[in-house]
């Protein structure tokens, strides 16, 4: 599967999605290639916004990035969508209703959507969203919007990735009644109230001005007070406001240096993590270490070994 370099530079959607294949795929060859690939994009990488969008499903992400995205793109910029969904199947099963919910985004030329890798690629699902992602970038996309579900660590992972960190919320009831994990709002840079329409108008508006308390009390003497908007994506009203408050808090990070402080911990761990993959990576294919590896498991499981032990006499097998 070889990648036309240039064509990727020149932004073209099909070998940009050849791209993302070949980094998602989990034959050995493959990710020996997209391995290479990702070394030669690298320097062409960095230069766009990236942001996350999170929430519990059901709150309106896929229907918040359809408006959010036709705003950015009506500003003339190109945004990218990468969907992290742990749960989705090989087939993307929950990708279908996306594309529904992004039926004017996905027909825009300014904007490439792409549904969640397999959750059982190699690395982990975020793993694999960092490479599309440098990928986009690399294909000249101005913005690339990250949409996850609020599963397992998924909202970790993704916030891990990202310049900035979107949470959606539904009018009415606390973030426990919302099923929002402890931690999650600590992550936010902004967040929105959504489906602030019809009967839930009101209620909305006191759920905004709830969370914007809390904020409030919540901020040290000189940090920037999160901010709490409200929207509804379906109606699309307020959705410019929103595309405001984000860049101009964007550009702000950017001007503190806050921004490229916080990539570069990314870097640190993603690094990190590189090692861990790479370690067990190589771990594994020795054939007899992954055999001995099974031994030794099935052993501490009948209480014939202890873990130690175990993973001590693992890593001196491997090291000899
Ligand atoms: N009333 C209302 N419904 C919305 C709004 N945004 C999304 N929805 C509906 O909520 C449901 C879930 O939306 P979806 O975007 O798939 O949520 P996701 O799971 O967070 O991606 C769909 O039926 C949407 O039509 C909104 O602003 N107002
Ligand atoms: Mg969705």
């Amino acid at each position: 599967m070889s990648i036309d370099l240039k064509l990727l530079h020149s932004g073209d959607r099909r070998t940009l999605a050849k791209a993302i294949t070949l980094v998602e795929s989990t034959n050995t060859n493959h990710q020996k290639e997209a391995q290479e690939l990702i070394q030669k994009i690298l320097p062409q990488t960095g230069k766009s916004f990236r942001i996350g969008i999170s929430g519990t499903p059901g709150v309106g992400k896929s229907t918040f990035i359809e408006a959010f995205g036709k705003e950015l793109t009506s500003r003339g910029l190109k945004i990218a969508v990468l969907a992290v969904d742990p749960t989705s199947p090989v087939s993307g099963g929950s990708i279908l209703g996306d594309k529904t919910r992004m039926e004017e985004l996905s027909q825009d030329s300014n904007a490439f959507i792409r549904p969640s890798p397999s959750s059982g690629s190699l690395g982990g699902v975020a793993f694999k969203t960092r490479e599309a992602l440098l990928l986009c970038e690399a294909a000249g996309f101005d913005v690339i919007l990250v949409e996850t579900v609020g599963v397992g660590q998924s909202e970790y992972e993704v916030a891990d990735l990202v310049d900035y960190f979107t949470l959606l919320m539904l009018p009415g009831g606390g973030d426990e009644l919302q099923g929002i994990k402890k931690g999650i709002l600590e992550l936010a840079d902004i967040v929105i109230v959504n489906k602030a329409d019809g009967a839930n108008k009101q209620n909305a508006e006191t759920t905004k001005n709830d969370y914007q308390n809390a904020f409030n009390l919540m901020a040290g003497h000189d940090e920037s007070v999160v901010q709490v908007l409200s929207c509804s994506a379906l109606e699309k009203s307020n959705i410019k406001e929103i595309a405001d408050t984000v860049f101009s808090n964007l550009d702000e990070l950017k001007k503190s240096g806050s921004l490229d402080k916080k990539r570069k911990e990314q870097n640190i761990s993603w690094f990190k993590r590189l090692v861990d993959e790479l370690l067990k990576k190589s771990l594994f294919s020795d054939k007899e270490t992954a055999k001995l590896y099974n031994e030794l498991s099935e052993k501490v499981g009948a209480s014939k070994a202890n873990p130690l032990d175990s993973a001590k006499q693992l890593i001196d097998k491997f090291l000899s």
